[in-house]
């Protein structure tokens, strides 16, 4: 068994989610590759120190640059705010460790493209964490798309809605600060919608957006874990990054994308949902129900046609058979699973899977597009 070395900066709502995954990994998959938490990294020394306790790391740094230099480090998983990716990941793929980065890879695509350069000079493994790709049911959708079930394919529709700043009173986190996350709704949330557009449907050609903020300045403060922030103070920020964000797509194969985003959707804690339609058949999927997909086929016979539940949890469905019998479903957390299998995979075999670092920079010219066709309100051509 080969061990893995993990490096992992930043330990909150993601570093979570990756330890958790690092940790389940080898107990569900049989790979040749088996992840070790070696090292957990964060600037404030007590805050990382429960975390690395927490979390089961063998041990916490407070600079990540210390990592760099260490032959006992393999890769570097970058959970930290966007602002920080490119510099982190252009001195990782230098030093020679593999990466893994949380989405959107970069500030914006010119950024994205110095990152993705680097990584291919350095001929490191990299990869970009956008876990809702790994969910089974969207697994299985881009077979049944391969295999013809849905014929040709003429709308992709997403929307990807949460509630969780609506409070005026809700502080300034870093998310909201474009300084620091580049964008708003746009990168957190459009970015993983148009992910799971490029894995089922394909290239964008042409995109134009529009984008408001409706609540424009808000008290400081910070994030404290999950979704969840504290107030540092009484003072008020400006707020300038898109609340909700909305774009029409036109694919390179013909299809058309209505895409929607928004923080401020209410009672939509995490609804991230697709439906696709194409010449033979549909297919709806909800990530709150995400063990379960809804199909229409024109193959049903007359009478019976309608849109069916398919439960994603027989051992025919992708990743399935590593955990459990039919029908005792997974979670948010199993993505994460999924995704480090592929990455570890892509360690033994010195491949990058895909999401990698040119998927995130392609993402990132989409989001750029839709950022500035939100300005001017032109149609802006993707250059792929
Ligand atoms: C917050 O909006 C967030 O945690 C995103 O940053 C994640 O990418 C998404 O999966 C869930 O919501």
């Amino acid at each position: 068994m080969n061990k893995v070395r993990i490096g992992m900066i930043g330990y909150k709502f993601m570093g979570k989610a990756h330890s958790h995954a690092y940790r389940d990994l080898p107990f569900y998959f049989n790979l040749d590759t088996e992840p070790v938490l070696q090292t957990i990294v964060g600037r404030n020394e007590l805050e990382v120190k429960l975390a690395s306790e927490k979390l089961g790391w063998h041990s916490y740094d407070t600079n990540w640059r210390r990592l760099l230099e260490r032959d006992d480090i393999d890769v570097i998983d970058i959970g930290t705010p966007n602002h920080t990716h490119a510099e982190i990941a252009i001195a990782a793929a230098e030093a020679g460790k593999h990466i893994l980065c949380e989405k959107p890879l970069a500030m914006n695509a010119e950024e994205a493209l110095k990152m993705w350069k680097a990584v291919r000079k350095a001929g490191v493994v990299h990869m970009i964490s956008h876990n809702y790709r790994f969910v089974p049911a969207i697994q299985y959708i881009k077979k049944l798309i391969t295999e013809g079930v849905l014929g040709e394919i003429y709308h992709f529709r997403a929307q990807y809605l949460q509630d969780w700043i609506m409070d005026p009173q809700f502080p300034l986190v870093w998310r909201l600060r474009k300084e620091i996350s580049g964008s708003g709704t746009l990168g957190d949330l459009m970015s993983h919608s148009i992910d799971l557009a490029r894995f089922l449907v394909g290239e964008f050609k042409e995109v134009t957006g529009m984008m408001n903020t409706f609540i424009k300045q808000r008290p400081l403060g910070e994030m404290a874990g999950g979704l969840s922030a504290q107030l540092s103070g009484e003072q008020l920020g400006k707020v300038d990054v898109d609340d909700a964000v909305a774009a029409l797509v036109r694919f390179e194969n013909g299809a058309l994308g209505v895409f929607e985003a928004s923080r401020f959707a209410k009672g939509n804690r995490n609804g991230n949902r697709i439906e696709i339609n194409g010449s033979k058949g549909s297919i709806r999927w909800d990530m709150e129900s995400m063990n379960t997909l809804q199909l229409y086929s024109e193959d049903d016979p007359a009478g019976m046609q309608g849109f069916r539940m398919i439960h994603c949890t027989e051992d025919v469905h992708p990743y399935t058979a590593n955990y459990w019998p039919a029908g005792h479903i997974i979670g948010y957390e199993h993505t994460f699973i999924n995704l480090m299998a592929e990455f570890m995979r892509g360690i033994s075999t010195n491949t990058s899977p895909s999401p990698n670092f040119e998927d995130g920079y392609r993402n990132q010219l989409i989001l750029d597009a839709i950022d500035k066709s939100s300005a001017s309100g032109e149609w802006i051509k993707i250059h792929n």
